[in-house]
């Protein structure tokens, strides 16, 4: 039976603006992205886009400094698969085109789109696209266009080309891409039905192939007749990165279809959520998995750009959100994923190194903040380099992935190498200094995941993470003595990195009995929110840095991160910080409200819990940022996996035991959600006033649900 709740059309959005329909209904499959374009208009924002693929250019510093980023990294948009072009019988083009109807099916995988497509005259006819991309072999597409007439009858030429000109408009926001002029197109072969073109960048040095092939020909004349109806189908083929395509033995659209609902079956089959009573909640829910996975490189050597493959936004950049927003979600549901995105990190762990000696640390690696090659590319490094809370973030996913999967094979092969390296960085980045007589190891100049606050002393949420990071690499060197020694630990090494964990500094303030997010935050003034008029957010648009970062006010969660994350302060003092951050928080950023959410629903603010939610459930549906044009908030799509698995769910592996509790809203009467744990899959149903354990295949497991202990079979 359909699932309602498993797709979504244009009459479910309260916008219509092409470039915001481009990312809502963009499709992708990990390796390349395709924005949901008006196939004849010609779009400057539609597009293909590529996981990995960029082009490089100098950053230009008015002031440059000793080691600023050097190279902007930009991803590369590609020729529109979904371009055509139709002629009339008096060689007119067909230019204008009026959206119809527009729905995407997360069970199949398959985006329909109909639009009205008329001539000067006003003479039209009715086309209807559907689009699939393959899951299995990931370079492939398959379109299939057609056409009904309306009022227009006779000869229509359908000319199907590459469209290689592509116009990307200047902005002034931080937060979009800048263009890339520097590619080289080389049509390679064509013939009466196939096309391939060969994309290569100037300055990084990658190219790929494009191709497509039209059955009916690339240029095909055919006659619109009352009642009938035209179709043919276009399969369109992206290479991997310096790669090679096969033209031959391509499958048909009827295949990819079908390789893609396979695909679609089994994720959901996995990794389903179901929240009784509210049917455009789940669709929200489901949209948003159905765009994580699509975001997600699975191949071990791309990750998860900030906004997937729907948009340039970002530049396609990873960041940290990688390991605090999405992984969670994949190593709860399917953990190769997981795998797969730390291993990305690992592939760039040589570059971190070089990155710390640049930092002038002797050993050990820091990961960059914004990058696709593992380079940074932040020209900004006080709200970029300096959130080397990446190293420690990396850290966790890394020990989230071994919870919840005890993959011990991988952790000897890469993940204790990454912790290594990353304690090392802590190590000797920091240093001791005296506070309130102690001796304590503390990081100055630093700026923690909140970036209305830079270049601060001891940020709570970094020093915390330092420490976890510390002591996490402790523990591994215990557990594999011998690959620990073949990486070079001592003994001394080992101690040195308990006893930095021991001391270091985490700011308290007595007086107001709450975690300080720095070492100066609560001596500056607040920000003067009363005065600030509703059009003056995001504030980062508005004022500069300086202005901001001279107030307390907070673009997104820092500290109660920490808190989230760690669950290790009493609930007197969990409810005061939230309390306190809560009032100085913008939520300018969109990986905010999931952790605000996540954390009520853990203290009992049903209301706030849930009105955080359902603003994290649907931000790009509702474009409640304003910007989902540049492509989808993707951190925040895992966050809403986050806010109900964690939050809702009370989720998380504590003292080596699976443990559950249940807070569930009030506006729920239930809430059935799939995870994989050690080998099992599970369904956790939560009602009112029980909670269900299903070990649908897998051994018995004891799980603390509700604080007993029990054993499911
Ligand atoms: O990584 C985030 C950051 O925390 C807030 N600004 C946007 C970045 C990319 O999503």
């Amino acid at each position: 039976m359909k699932n309602d709740t498993k797709n979504i059309s244009i009459h479910d959005l309260q916008s219509n603006e092409p470039s915001y329909l481009e990312t809502i209904f963009s499709l992708a499959n990990g390796h390349f992205g395709i924005r949901a374009s008006d196939p004849i208009a010609n779009s400057s924002t539609a597009g293909t886009l590529v996981n990995g693929f960029y082009e490089t250019s100098d950053i230009t510093y008015g002031e440059v400094a000793y080691g600023y980023a050097k190279k902007n990294q930009t991803i590369v948009k590609l020729p529109d698969l979904r371009n055509i072009k139709f002629v009339d019988d008096q060689q007119r083009a067909f230019d204008q085109s009026q959206l119809i109807s527009e729905s995407l099916d997360f069970e199949t995988g398959l985006l329909n789109s109909t639009y009205k497509i008329s001539n000067p005259d006003g003479k039209s006819f009715e086309l209807n696209l559907q689009a699939v991309l393959q899951q299995s072999n990931d370079e492939v597409i398959g379109l299939r266009y057609t056409i009904k007439p309306v009022d227009y009858f006779g000869k229509v030429v359908g000319i199907k080309h590459f469209n290689t000109d592509s116009a990307t408009q200047k902005s002034d926001d931080p937060r979009k891409s800048r263009t890339v002029d520097t590619l080289t197109y080389a049509k390679k072969t064509i013939d009466g039905q196939q096309e391939l073109i060969e994309v290569t960048t100037k300055y990084s040095q990658m190219s790929l192939a494009m191709a497509m092939s039209v059955s009916t020909g690339l240029e095909q004349v055919f006659s619109l007749q009352p009642n009938q109806t035209v179709t043919f189908d276009v399969i369109g083929l992206v290479s991997k990165i310096n790669g090679i395509l096969d033209l031959d033995n391509l499958p048909k659209f009827e295949e990819i279809l079908k390789d893609s609902t396979d695909f679609w079956q089994e994720f959901w089959q996995n990794s389903d959520i179901e929240i009784s009573g509210d049917d455009s909640l789940n669709q929200a829910i489901h949209y948003n998995l159905f765009q994580l996975v699509s975001s997600t490189g699975r191949d071990g050597k791309t990750n998860i750009p900030a906004k997937g493959l729907s948009g340039t936004g970002y530049e396609g950049h990873y960041f940290w959100d990688t390991e605090m927003y999405m992984s969670p979600f994949f190593a709860y549901t399917n953990p190769e994923i997981a795998k797969n995105l730390i291993k990305y990190r690992y592939s760039v762990l040589d570059e971190s190194k070089k990155r710390a000696r640049t930092l002038g640390v002797k050993e050990g690696a820091l990961f960059s903040w914004r990058t696709i090659n593992g380079q940074e590319a932040s020209a900004y490094y006080p709200a970029g380099t300096a959130q080397y809370h990446i190293d420690a973030d990396i850290a966790y996913a890394i020990d989230r992935y071994y919870k919840v999967t005890d993959d011990k094979e991988f952790m000897k092969n890469y993940g204790l190498e990454l912790v290594l390296e990353t304690a090392r960085f802590w190590k000797n980045f920091g240093s001791y200094s005296e506070i309130h007589c102690k001796k304590r190891f503390c990081f100055f100049d630093v700026t923690g995941p909140d970036e209305y606050t830079a270049l601060v002393n001891n940020n709570y949420y970094t020093n915390r993470m330092a420490k976890f990071n510390l002591l996490f690499a402790v523990d591994l060197i215990d557990e594999f003595p011998k690959k620990a020694k073949e990486l070079g630990v001592s003994a001394k090494e080992r101690d040195q990195m308990a006893n930095i964990a021991a001391a270091i500094f985490l700011p308290y303030d007595q007086i107001k009995g709450i975690n300080q997010q720095d070492d100066s935050s609560f001596k500056k003034p607040v920000w003067p929110f009363e005065t600030t008029p509703k059009e003056n957010y995001p504030l980062l648009l508005h004022y500069h840095p300086l202005t901001i970062y001279r107030y307390q006010v907070n673009k997104q969660a820092d500290t109660l991160l920490a808190d989230f994350l760690f669950d290790d302060i009493s609930h007197d003092q969990l409810v005061k910080e939230y309390d306190y951050y809560e009032k100085i928080t913008t939520h300018d950023s969109s990986l905010s409200r999931s952790i605000f959410s996540a954390l009520a629903a853990r203290i009992g603010l049903k209301q706030k819990a849930y009105d955080y939610f359902m603003a994290t459930a649907k931000t790009d549906l509702i474009d409640l940022q304003g910007n989902s044009a540049d492509g989808l908030h993707v951190a925040n799509l895992g966050g809403s996996w986050l806010t109900i698995v964690s939050g809702f769910g009370g989720l998380r592996v504590k003292d080596g035991l699976l443990t559950i509790d249940n807070h569930l809203p009030d506006q729920w009467d239930k809430l059935a959600i799939r995870i994989k744990y050690q080998g099992r899959l599970l369904e956790i149903v939560y009602r009112k006033d029980a909670t269900e354990i299903h070990i649908i295949h897998g051994e018995p497991l004891p799980i603390k649900v509700d604080g007993i202990e029990e054993t499911f079979k």
